[in-house]
């Protein structure tokens, strides 16, 4: 095993090889073979530039997660994320390379799905999402450090997309008129929900804020929600963000990254599913969240094409990529789900109405 692997799991009381896993665009996540078997992740500095905070939200959200669920009898190693402590004790272990790394109990005969097949798999995820945020309600939301700020400030990220297309880094701006001219037409909604939390018209919650589908795990048999992972950019925000951005992903008919824009539309099936899931166990969903549920899967699904495009033209600097057009691959889905959206929209406000019979 290579040296600096050993070097790192020995902090952990662990001495086995591990295997990269997973299909994460931030951190670089292995799979450490035993009995039991556990995650190992090298946290990405360069997206979270504070990673001893990152590590105190998630130690306070499993440990808090953790009580909850023992309480309702439920399995506590099994649906919630748990941190092994390094020898000293530890959330975390920083090695002499100045890297960052956390082990996990490895989640067994769970499944996360990249691309989903079957509504059924958006309603079990959305009552695991809206379940995790249940959980939540009465979590001290002072406690959390603002892992990334403005994460989900639509109009912050209008200002960021603005700035990597003046900087223009890559020189790629010319590969990507059509795509600039898009995001830059839809600017004048971008601060609805930002507003509404303003204003106090709909609630600040706990949120996890990074709800796309490979981030719940699945029960491999009953398919029913087990765990809800990657608690990075757990902050306090709005209900609409969580909501948004799993149906960014999830109502989607293919992957992000499909090139074939032919084979990409907003599935309604799979949208009644996952609000049908949603609404179900959040009874405490006001008036105001309600009508702005279709409203912020548009939002989310334009500010994640806006990071994606933004990030091919400074040039591949945030988000993990395989190929060099990767970034302005995934922005072309997300836009041509935007504009099916939009196309949508009276018909996905009448579901949402019948689904929560106000
Ligand atoms: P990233 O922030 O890069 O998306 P994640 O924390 O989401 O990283 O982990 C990447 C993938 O690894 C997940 O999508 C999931 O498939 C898998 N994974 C992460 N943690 C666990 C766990 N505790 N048990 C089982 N699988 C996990
Ligand atoms: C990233 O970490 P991951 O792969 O689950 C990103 C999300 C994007 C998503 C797009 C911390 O999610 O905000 O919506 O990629 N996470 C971060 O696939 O930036
Ligand atoms: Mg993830």
């Amino acid at each position: 095993m290579e040296k600096l692997f050993q070097e790192i799991l020995a902090n952990f009381n662990l001495s086995l090889d591990p295997d990269a896993y997973g299909n994460g665009h931030i951190n670089d996540t292995y799979i450490v073979h035993s009995q039991p078997n556990y995650i190992l992740q090298r946290i990405n500095k360069n997206v979270f530039t504070n990673p001893p905070a990152v590590m105190e939200n998630i130690q306070g959200v499993t440990e808090f997660l953790r009580k909850k669920i023992i309480a309702e009898g439920g399995n506590p190693d099994r649906e919630t994320l748990n941190l092994i402590p390094t020898v000293d004790g530890k959330s975390y272990y920083l090695h002499t390379d100045g890297e960052y790394y956390r082990v996990y109990k490895f989640i067994e005969r769970a499944v996360s799905y990249d691309i989903v097949e079957n509504p059924m798999q958006l309603y079990h995820a959305a009552r695991a999402f809206g379940k995790f945020q249940n959980m939540l309600a009465d979590y001290p939301a002072e406690k959390l450090h603002e892992t990334i700020v403005d994460f989900h400030n639509t109009p912050a990220r209008y200002e960021q997309f603005k700035t990597a297309l003046a900087k223009n880094a890559s020189g790629r701006a010319k590969n990507a008129g059509p795509e600039i001219d898009f995001v830059l037409a839809r600017e004048k909604d971008a601060s609805i929900v930002v507003d509404a939390l303003a204003d106090g018209s709909i609630p600040l919650r706990v949120t996890h804020n990074d709800t796309k589908l490979n981030n719940v795990l699945l029960d491999e048999v009953t398919g029913e929600g087990v765990c809800v992972i990657d608690l990075d950019t757990v902050m306090p925000g709005s209900l609409l963000y969580d909501y948004g951005d799993a149906l960014r992903f999830g109502g989607s008919s293919g992957a992000e990254d499909e090139p074939d824009l032919s084979k990409i539309w907003f599935d309604v099936e799979k949208f009644t599913a996952f609000t049908k899931g949603f609404i179900e166990v959040l009874p405490s969903i006001t008036e105001k969240e309600l009508r702005l549920l279709p409203f912020s899967i548009k939002l989310m699904t334009l500010e994640c094409g806006s990071r994606f495009l933004a990030d091919y033209i400074n040039g591949d600097v945030y988000f993990k990529t395989h190929y060099p057009e990767h970034n302005l691959i995934r922005a072309r889905t997300q836009f041509k789900l935007v504009k099916e959206i939009e196309d949508k929209m009276d018909e996905l406000n009448a579901i949402v109405t019948e689904i929560a019979g106000r």
